[in-house]
């Protein structure tokens, strides 16, 4: 959440900097802003709105250092007095993510030295209180590590000063930030998506490091102060990754990469089999003294977890807990020995998250598998073990080709502690990965029967409210479908348990509610069939997204769509028609679907 970009070259940094804020905005959207540096005058251009309204705002601008920031508010209201970058007396410039705890005492220090406030953000304060300590001691440098030691919070913070006019600053704690370099050039951003139309080269700043920037070197400092190197690495990622292409949202593109997110995900699983070393060298020995595992996540990526709780208990003797990260940190939880955290997130740099990994640590003596799209990230740096999902970037901002990437890899989670356990025939793994291997073709037939669900979501459209059901691992698909409908169509849903209907929800069906099941052809079909029958004796219209035959099974159904293959994988498959279902809802609502109101991506505060 919040975007900031800098960058210091021989050239006009300004379309850089719109061009990576553009990148950035999946993390913030609400209003943006610039701060340049140019022959030692500072110039601060900013908008409440967009990038594109920056951009308009900035056209004759041209600097060879700059800031930028793109928002998302915890402190103050949408505004241009609230946008980043925030001033410091009249000499510095600060754009921040995070949030700063202790804001409210630093603010009342800094009045009373006589400082004006401009904005109601916790960022300000650490703009004036740079610029307090540089009155000290006259370095910029010392200035800002003598004011970073004051701050309690996260934050990732750029800095540029008319006192060292030839140098930007940067510095992180608890939320992301990256450094890239290219020829007498140098950038920095929360995340490497802003970089890559420049450059390939990223280093990734450690938990309080800060870089001083200048035209030829980025110098780092750890977070003693001592001056410390960190890996450069050369990535392999196209800039075209980025690039929307011939799609009208990311969204529709990144449902559209799903089978070949899959395919690139289950690549090594399908040429190792199940084995632990999947997961990494310790994995072997860590999984077989296991006795517990409890997964911990948020959003999408905890419908994931939910799935692979019925997976791993299923396929194993584990027992398996699922937690919303920002729950467990704030539970007394006990943690057994031999318990495996496996913790999931897109970004790895779920603030709630890492601190539910952080604390689970403190609670016993666990290892930490981390399922994860970015293979650098804070969770992937933390953790023993980590299993990565090659979903490639991922921006619109409610997830697609992250989730059910993740729902693969547990998939062969599950499968390797079956198959370690000695719990599964041959036979059945043999199964499992023929499924696997044919599950991107499968994934490709779902996706083809995009018209359909068009049809289905011109009627939803209309709708007030909406309810999803399922049972088994279906169930959390269900909440996965609600989910997306309210984050994206702005229709109030609920994702429930079928057996649940008549514990409350039921109440709520008449004609005008439409009632969205996932349905597999297993053993619990006739009770899914009973749930559905109490919906339509109510008046509620069915749109049932079921295995071959369902349409036979539940003729009283107001729609039905059955897909290709399913079976073990069904939670994978039928998360298809539900993120299609919510993406035609909001095209025909006409809503922003990359960036729905009030909504960011990559979760980095509290
Ligand atoms: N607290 C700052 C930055 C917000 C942020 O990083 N959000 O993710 C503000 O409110 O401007």
């Amino acid at each position: 959440m919040c975007g900031i970009v800098g960058a210091l070259s021989n050239r006009n940094v300004v379309p850089m900097l719109l061009a990576g804020l553009e990148l950035l905005e999946y993390r913030g959207y609400d209003s943006s802003g610039l701060g340049l540096l140019a022959g030692g005058q500072l110039q601060r251009i900013r908008v409440k709105g967009r990038v594109s309204e920056l951009a308009r705002a900035s056209a004759d601008a041209s600097a060879p250092i700059g800031i930028a920031h793109t928002r998302w508010a915890t402190h103050g209201e949408p505004s241009e007095a609230n946008a980043h970058p925030h001033l410091g007396g009249d000499t510095i410039l600060v754009v921040h993510n995070g949030i700063i705890e202790n804001h409210a005492q630093l603010k009342a220090r800094l009045m009373t030295a006589g400082y004006t406030f401009t904005s109601e953000t916790d960022t300000e304060v650490v703009a004036h209180l740079i610029h307090a300590e540089l009155q000290r001691s006259q370095n910029l440098l010392a200035a800002v590590q003598a004011s970073v030691a004051q701050l309690e919070g996260a934050y990732a913070l750029g800095i540029a000063s008319t006192t060292a006019p030839d140098t930007l600053i940067c510095v992180r704690k608890g939320s992301p930030l990256v450094l890239g370099s290219g020829f007498h050039e140098f950038f920095f951003a929360s995340d490497i998506a802003a970089l890559l139309p420049f450059t390939q080269r990223i280093t990734h700043l450690e938990e309080g490091d800060l870089a001083v920037i200048t035209q030829d070197r980025a110098q780092i400092y750890d977070a003693a102060g001592q001056p410390v190197e960190r890996p450069c690495r050369t990535l392999d990622i196209s800039p075209e990754s980025t690039d929307l292409g011939h799609y009208r949202h990311y969204m529709q593109k990144e449902i559209a990469e799903q089978p070949a997110a899959l395919a690139s995900t289950l690549e090594r699983a399908l040429q190792l089999g199940f084995q632990p070393a999947l997961f990494g060298p310790q994995a072997e020995a860590i999984f077989s003294q296991l006795r517990h595992v409890r997964i911990l996540a948020c959003g999408s990526s905890y419908h994931a977890g939910l799935v692979a709780q019925y997976w791993i208990e299923e396929m194993s003797d584990l027992a398996v807990s699922v937690d919303i990260a920002s729950e467990y940190r704030y539970r007394q939880a006990r943690e057994p020995d031999h318990t495996l955290i496996v913790a999931i997130s897109q970004s790895g740099e779920t603030a709630d998250l890492l601190a539910a990994v952080r604390s689970a640590r403190e609670r016993g003596n666990v290892s930490v598998l981390a399922i994860c799209n970015v293979p650098h990230s804070s969770l992937t740096r933390e953790a023993d073990m980590v299993a990565l999902t090659y979903a490639g970037i991922e921006i619109g901002v409610a997830s697609t080709k992250a989730f059910i990437t993740q729902l693969a890899v547990l998939f062969t989670l599950a499968a390797t502690f079956a198959q370690q356990q000695q719990r599964i025939s041959r036979e059945t793994l043999q199964h499992y990965q023929h499924a696997l291997t044919r599950l991107p073709q499968w994934c490709s037939d779902t996706l083809a029967l995009e018209n359909e669900i068009s049809q289905w979501a011109h009627e939803l459209s209309h709708a007030a409210h909406a309810l999803f059901l399922g049972r088994h691992q279906l169930f959390p698909i269900a909440l996965e479908g609600a989910l997306k409908l309210k984050e994206i169509a702005y229709i109030h849903a609920e994702g429930y348990a079928a057996g649940e209907l008549k514990h409350g929800p039921l109440a709520l069906v008449d004609e005008t509610m439409p009632v969205i099941v996932c349905m597999r052809n297993d053993r619990l079909t006739e009770k899914v069939l009973s749930n559905l029958r109490e919906v339509e004796a109510r008046g509620g219209q069915i749109y049932l997204i079921g295995e071959p035959g369902a349409a036979a099974l539940a003729p009283f159904a107001h729609r039905v769509l059955e897909i290709p293959g399913s079976g073990d994988l069904a939670a994978i498959l039928m998360t298809l028609p539900l993120q299609l279902l919510a993406y035609h809802t909001a095209c025909r609502k006409g809503t922003d679907v990359d960036k729905p109101r009030n909504l960011a991506k990559s979760v980095t505060v509290e």
